[in-house]
């Protein structure tokens, strides 16, 4: 299938999507696409008002060709507004650690202001299909000494029975670093370290354990992920700048983790993604160069890289023969999704592999109040990924 024909229209990064529009029709039974079921509570914390308000910001456009598509898997959730989801199986059982979408009121634009999340909920799934349990609060803004606000993508990892919760937050100075909050149980409460992650930056933590139990943390983000401002090696407030189009462009990063799990053990290095003749993909190669959403999983002793394009919506993937890659760039294995954002996990569980993704249904298309799903993927024998469609035609 082409990808184009069901892109998304979009307009600036992170901005509110055309098909918030399309939401308010669906929500009005328009089109023949499913939509949130009538009898479900409205998500906490998101007044109605304040949707209303980002949907008369599209109201003038006109729902695009796409609309009408049906949606392949159900969110997880329906309760509050979820992103990110990060999979793992503790105690043989499946927890997903997401990002809690808000209302917060403020404007969207190309740095994702109106990400404003102020904590993070934990939910746990009795089977793979779903739904999800909310299982409350995990961490709240007020409880992280340093960090101001936009509580982004986390990920979690567990060791010797204790629970990390790694999460992205913009400190006094507007600066995203990252931090590390651990607990006794899955769920938490999580007890944040009192500084971020000390050599730390931007954005999206995935942690990775390997077969000898060392951790690696994968970070990184570009625009409003900040990632372009490290470029120099050291923070640049004003540089906003990528890399000429014929330029390699900006490298995911990597770290092992020490092993209490709270502090890097090493400096952090690029993760180099390279093409099919081994050269770094280059800044103007917008449809396969890493924008944000690090993740690894390991598939029959192979390390998958993958990771979101951003302004071209993709979730791709590449492989190596180590955690610190480099990655050769492999294909596509999630196409663009309802919503601006694209971000995944990838687990394997009872004999299966899962995607955990996200997608904009519950809200009609409000790129940032979204909801997570899940959806089972392929490894052919050939070691490539099936990609898969959000939608079912
Ligand atoms: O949820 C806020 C940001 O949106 C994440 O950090 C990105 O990966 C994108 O999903």
């Amino acid at each position: 299938m082409d990808s184009l024909t069901h892109r998304p229209r979009r307009f600036g990064f992170f901005s509110f999507p055309l098909h918030a529009a399309v939401g308010c029709a669906l929500l009005c039974g328009a089109c023949t696409r499913k939509a949130p079921t009538g009898a479900d509570p409205p998500p906490t914390g998101e007044p109605q008002a304040e949707q209303a308000k980002g949907q008369e910001a599209a109201g003038a456009e006109k729902p695009p060709a796409d609309a009408a598509r049906r949606f392949r898997n159900e969110p997880l959730i329906k309760s509050l507004y979820t992103a990110d989801p990060s999979a793992h199986v503790w105690g043989g059982r499946l927890y997903v650690y997401p990002s809690h979408d808000v209302e917060a009121g403020i404007a969207g634009d190309d740095l994702g202001s109106q990400f404003a999340m102020r904590d993070y909920h934990v939910l746990a799934l009795d089977s793979a299909a779903g739904p999800a349990r909310d299982l409350g609060v995990a961490l709240e803004l007020s409880q992280v000494p340093w960090a101001k606000k936009q509580m982004w993508a986390p990920d979690a990892a567990e060791k010797d029975g204790k629970y990390y919760l790694y999460f992205p937050a913009k400190d006094r100075e507007d600066v995203f670093r990252i931090g590390v909050a651990v607990a006794d149980r899955p769920e938490g409460p999580f007890k944040a370290d009192p500084e971020p992650i000390h050599g730390s930056f931007s954005i999206d933590p995935a942690v990775f354990r390997d077969r000898d139990g060392s951790h690696y943390l994968y970070f990184g983000g570009i625009w409003g992920g900040q990632l372009q401002r490290w470029k120099s090696g050291s923070y640049r407030k004003d540089d906003e700048a990528q890399p000429a189009p014929s330029e390699p462009a900006l490298s995911p990063q990597v770290a092992r983790l020490s092993g209490d799990l709270r502090s890097l053990a090493e400096p952090v290095r690029d993760v180099v993604i390279v093409d099919e003749a081994g050269k770094p993909l280059l800044s103007g190669d917008k449809e396969r160069r890493f924008f944000e959403a690090s993740f690894l999983h390991v598939y029959e002793g192979t390390y998958y890289f993958s990771y979101s394009t951003g302004d071209t919506h993709f979730i791709v993937y590449a492989t190596g023969k180590s955690p610190y890659g480099p990655f050769t760039y492999r294909g596509r294995l999630l196409e663009p999704v309802l919503g601006w954002t694209n971000h995944h996990s990838i687990l394997e569980y009872g004999g299966k592999w899962y995607l955990f993704y996200h997608d904009a249904e519950l809200s009609g298309g409000q790129t940032h109040l979204r909801n997570v799903k899940v959806t089972e993927l392929q490894h052919q024998p050939d070691g490539s990924i099936v990609p898969i469609d959000a939608y079912l035609d």
